[in-house]
């Protein structure tokens, strides 16, 4: 079992008591080890493999009474709290849960006030107004919930990539083991580290086949098999995720890595060139057309072959350099490769810090020293602490009395870790009319801004984009933040006109954030290739809410390389004494600025 699936039940069990109405510090003692467990970078069940206890881990949240829990878990996939209150709750309240907008509070009052325990009842609810009779329960919000239903039934649901990676790391691990993989990639929009994946693509070669397919079938996480053969196959994992195995022979893995990488439209074009080329590229490899023949009336291994063994083979083939798989979209790689102009996509060797993270002073889990400590350890030259702002409560938001108090404890964090600066920040709330939630002076004395909107998020196009202009024009600010606010399959972007973000952000000299938290990914790729053109700095930062979390920069830079980013785009790859002197100038001109408006 792999930590999301112990932090999915955990998770589950504190909407259900919060809906039950159970008493709020056990609703919350589950839900912080939920996401403290989600965020392990080793499986627990390795953990307690290896004969560690978790009780003795110090991890956040989790307490004697939460690891003899998780430990349940892991011995029977739930939990017997779980099943109780599951007794006392309609059994599709699930589904509402899942719905945008609908939290375990709003569930709670449908349940409470209206008895209603699933979508049907609440479709049934909309038609007759009945809705309206409730609080909080308005024309917009009733006409989002109807949207929401709409996609929850309508999307086919995709993986985050975070979730695939823990899903699939021990299977092929597990495959390994058996002995007899000679080689084995997972392809697919995994390989693309696409935010999300449909399914996934895992391809081999090996000595014998059958117990390659065997192993595949019987892997404990295995809920059903779909298809079987000696060399494909497909199951469907517990977690719900289809995985297909195939086996090839050896002439032809490259040519299949190339193929079931994909996209699909990349893969056409490349066939396309072929054609030009006198070739015919399938999986199966690439042959020369025979004279008087047409590339589509071939057979699957006619002709000439010229290549398939290794995925080079390929793009060679056609004269092409080899292209990095997350830029396999058709979006002008197939042209730089032939020029020999692709971009020299940024790496995490790059990445000289981290500008985004907070701590115990507000929602974070780990303490200021933690968060600099592991920052250390990742190699970097420095690192900002960015606590919230006051108007985002939620996450216990700072006054600026808070924020003078917090700077002490960063001074003792300076003082004890040496070889990396601890650079004074705050993340703060852009509040519905543009300004921000601490005063100038205080924005001024700290080395870096970061400013992101948190409440109000339905706002219309305009008024959002207006929301956000005025803000980026404030001469305090350094980077923006999360820009669309949307959370990977649980909330849509905001409305807001990210061209005119852009070209504003550029004007003011302010960079924009490529959030890593695997939920947001925000900037997506298509953003990051138009403000990449548009020549908006980019700050990819991991918004780490626990030292745990520093990992997510790797999704950040997947994300980056899919929107062509280099390390010149990207301001956390500067040396410190170069980021020093971006900063230094963009005081001096707020300064200045300040200076000229009196
Ligand atoms: P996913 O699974 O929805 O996240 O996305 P992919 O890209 O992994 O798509 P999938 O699993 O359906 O297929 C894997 C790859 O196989 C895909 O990226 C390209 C290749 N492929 C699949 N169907 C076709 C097709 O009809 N034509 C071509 N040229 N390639 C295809
Ligand atoms: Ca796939
Ligand atoms: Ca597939």
């Amino acid at each position: 079992m792999e930590n999301v699936e112990i932090a999915h039940v955990l998770s589950k069990c504190a909407d259900l008591l919060e809906i039950e109405g159970e008493d709020l510090f056990r609703v919350l003692a589950y839900r912080n080890a939920a996401r403290t467990i989600e965020s392990l970078s080793q499986p627990v069940a390795q953990l307690l493999a290896e004969g560690k206890d978790l009780k003795k881990l110090k991890l956040p949240g989790i307490g004697k009474s939460m690891a003899e829990h998780i430990e349940e878990i892991l011995k029977t996939g739930t939990l017997k709290a779980l099943m109780q209150i599951r007794k006392k709750l309609p059994a599709k309240l699930d589904e509402l849960l899942a719905i945008e907008g609908l939290g375990p509070k709003r569930t709670k009052q449908l349940y409470e006030k209206l008895g209603i325990g699933s979508i049907k009842q609440l479709e049934q609810a909309l038609e007759s107004g009945k809705l309206k009779s409730l609080r909080g329960f308005g024309q917009k919000s009733i006409d989002k919930m109807r949207r929401a239903i709409h996609n929850l039934v309508e999307r086919p649901q995709r993986f985050k990539l975070l979730d695939a990676d823990q899903l699939v790391r021990p299977l092929i691990e597990y495959l390994r083991k058996g002995g007899g993989i000679e080689q084995l990639e997972v392809a697919g929009s995994y390989r693309r580290r696409m935010e999300t994946v449909g399914d996934l693509d895992i391809l081999a070669t090996c000595e014998r086949p059958e117990p390659v397919m065997q192993r595949f079938q019987n892997y404990t996480e295995v809920q059903r098999a779909t298809a079987a053969g000696s060399t494909r196959g497909t199951v469907v994992l517990r977690s719900g995720i289809q995985v297909d195995l195939r086996i090839l022979p050896r002439r032809c893995y490259g040519s299949a890595l190339h193929y079931f990488t994909g996209s699909k439209a990349h893969n056409i074009a490349v066939r396309k060139l072929g054609v030009e080329h006198g070739l015919r590229i399938s999986e199966y490899g690439v042959f020369r057309v025979p004279r008087g023949k047409k590339a589509e009336e071939m057979g699957v291994e006619e002709g000439e072959r010229i290549g398939g063994a290794r995925e080079e083979d390929v793009f060679r083939a056609i004269s092409m350099d080899w292209v990095p798989p997350e830029l396999r979209e058709n979006r002008g790689e197939i042209q730089a490769a032939q020029k020999h102009k692709l971009p020299e996509l940024i790496g995490p060797a790059n990445i000289r810090g981290d500008l985004h993270l907070h701590s115990k002073w507000t929602d974070g889990k780990s303490t200021i020293l933690e968060m600099v400590r592991a920052c250390k350890e990742r190699g970097y030259q420095y690192c900002a602490i960015t606590d919230h702002s006051k108007a985002v409560r939620v996450a216990g938001g700072l006054t600026v009395e808070d924020f003078k108090n917090q700077r002490k404890e960063i001074e003792q964090a300076r003082a004890k870790v040496g070889g990396i600066t601890v650079l004074t920040g705050c993340e703060v709330d852009i509040l519905p009319d543009g300004s921000l939630d601490l005063p100038d002076d205080l924005l001024d004395e700290l080395d870096l801004v970061v400013a992101a909107v948190h409440s109000k998020l339905d706002m219309n196009h305009s008024d959002m984009t207006n929301r956000v202009l005025k803000a980026l024009a404030h001469p305090a600010l350094t980077i923006l933040a999360h820009p669309t606010g949307r959370l990977i399959n649980e909330r849509e972007p905001c409305a807001i006109d990210l061209e005119q973000v852009f070209r504003a952000a550029k004007e003011h000299d302010v960079a924009v954030e490529l959030n890593a938290q695997p939920d947001r990914l925000d900037l997506n790729d298509v953003h990051l290739l138009r403000a990449r053109e548009i020549g908006v700095k980019i700050a990819i930062n991991t918004d780490a809410h626990s030292s745990e979390q520093l990992r997510f920069m790797n999704y950040g830079i997947d994300q980056a390389r899919r929107g062509w980013l280099e390390k010149r785009h990207v301001i956390n790859t500067l040396s410190l004494g170069r980021l020093e002197i971006w900063l230094k100038q963009r005081q001096n001109r707020s300064g200045q600025l300040i200076a000229e408006s009196i």
